[in-house]
């Protein structure tokens, strides 16, 4: 645990900015509770209040003039959100009180928190880890409800409990090569060389599953990108303005009418769908529309999935289907036959849908859903990577473990293997915070808005 009495006492107003019932402004560090007592008049003096206790009274400025009556409460170090001693003032939500009050406290030497500093300190002070420490960003922003439960796992323990087994895994078999393997002695070094090779496997299978997780993480917490594209005139717009139960896109019978992307968001069972309306991918020369189709390209080579809309009273359009291929994969192309209700026929190798009646757009929107999340593969329980610096430092750990793999059947010296298995510790440390770098933390915490 850190000396948290060597810091500076923080405030920030931790509710959103604007007038309301109620506005709350925290106080943490070591000044928190003796500074607001020179402000606060009420009952009983808050230094001598007990921790996780509430009071009620006037907060005065220097001339004793009442800035607003509040309620106050206590948290005493080590039971506060930072784990430093925390005051937290609820006042008449008026952003003119909120600069009264925050004008008193610097006066009194209270510095102004920065984005993210009050959960820099809680993780300084081993409150939280740091994977927590990112859930807390992730709950604050999710908007979906998947999204929400992902983040609440995380904050939960589930990803930091994960990563420190594996790591506890490490380090053992690190202590069991630099303690007893010694080639020199071939004959019983066998056994124990397969033993660690097997605890090697065994471990870098479970970091291979998390990884795996990666894909339906990236779902929950950043929604699926999804770009609608075919030729023009297809029904690209009108798809959209159906999914968003709006007019959102201009739909014309003229070719070439969306230019620009449009992007929409959808929400389907909780899962967050992005979705990209692009300009048609025909031959053109007008400028515009070139510069349209540039970003079309862009939005196919971006998206998890690519809707490719054909009008089924002109049929599938080859071309467009193979240009589409330089730019995305087969699996990621849903084919969408649009304009159904003009034509009364089943056509085998795509999804028919009608824009204009609604038809079979639930079995598009299954389809959607069942190619990008896979909902029985994880339950509730299930470690789910969601972050993407996660993912990086398990993909380092996992080439670190091949690397020691390598350098045992090759017989290197122990020294040599240790190397990588200290390595592959050191990039799940990172997880959660047992190994950072200042700049790591910095880049976490200022994604944080003031406040947090
Ligand atoms: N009958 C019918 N017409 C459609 C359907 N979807 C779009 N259209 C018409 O096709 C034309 C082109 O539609 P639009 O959405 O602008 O196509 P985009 O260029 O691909 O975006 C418009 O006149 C639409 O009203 C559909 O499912 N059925
Ligand atoms: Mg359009």
């Amino acid at each position: 645990m850190i000396n948290t009495h060597n810091e500076d006492t923080i405030s920030a107003i931790i509710t959103p900015l604007g007038e309301g019932p109620v506005s709350v402004i925290r106080i943490s560090g070591s000044m928190a509770i003796e500074t607001t007592d020179k402000l606060f008049q009420g009952k009983q003096k808050l230094t001598e209040a007990k921790s996780h206790t509430i009071h009620y009274g006037n907060i005065i400025n220097s001339k004793k003039e009442i800035i607003d009556n509040v309620l106050v409460s206590i948290f005493k170090s080590p039971n506060s959100y930072t784990g430093e001693d925390v005051v937290e003032i609820s006042f008449h939500g008026n952003p003119l009180i909120a600069q009264m009050l925050t004008k008193e406290l610097i006066t009194k030497n209270i510095r102004q928190a920065l984005p993210g500093e009050f959960t820099k300190r809680a993780f300084l002070n081993g409150k939280i880890d740091l994977s927590q420490a990112e859930a807390i960003a992730d709950i604050i922003f999710a908007r979906t409800e998947a999204s929400l439960r992902g983040a609440r796992n995380q904050l939960d323990g589930l990803i930091s409990n994960k990563i420190s087994l594996l790591r506890e895994q490490l380090i053992e078999i690190t202590s069991l090569v630099e303690l007893e393997l010694d080639f020199a002695e071939e004959d019983i070094e066998l056994i124990k060389t397969d033993d660690i090779e097997n605890r090697i496997n065994i471990t870098m299978k479970e970091i291979e599953e998390l990884l795996n997780s990666f894909k339906f993480g990236r779902v929950i917490r950043d929604g699926v990108n999804v770009a609608i594209v075919g030729d023009t005139n297809v029904g690209k717009s009108s798809l959209l303005n159906y999914l968003l139960k709006e007019s959102r896109a201009i739909v014309n019978e003229y070719p070439g009418t969306t230019r620009d992307i449009i992007r929409e968001e959808i929400s389907v069972d909780g899962y967050l769908f992005k979705l990209y309306d692009t300009a048609g991918l025909r031959a053109t020369e007008d400028k515009v529309e070139i510069e349209g189709i540039t970003k079309s390209r862009e939005a196919v080579k971006n998206a998890d999935i690519v809707l490719f809309i054909n009008d089924v009273t002109r049929g599938f359009s080859d071309n467009i289907y193979s240009e589409l291929l330089t730019n995305t994969d087969k699996e990621r192309i849903i084919t969408v036959f649009n304009k159904i209700d003009l034509k009364n026929k089943d056509i085998e190798n795509g999804i028919c849908v009608s824009a204009l009646t609604g038809q079979g757009i639930d079995v598009l929107l299954n389809e959607i859903k069942a190619s990008t999340i896979d909902i029985n593969a994880y339950t509730e329980q299930s470690a789910i990577v969601s972050n993407l610096r996660h993912y990086e430092a398990l993909k380092q750990a996992k080439n670190e473990l091949a690397l020691t793999k390598k350098s045992i059947e090759e017989k290197m010296s122990e020294e040599f293997i240790s190397i990588n298995l200290r390595n592959a510790i050191n990039c799940l440390g990172e997880i959660i915070g047992k190994v950072t770098s200042e700049d790591i933390l910095n880049n976490i915490f200022a994604k944080f808005c003031v406040g947090k």
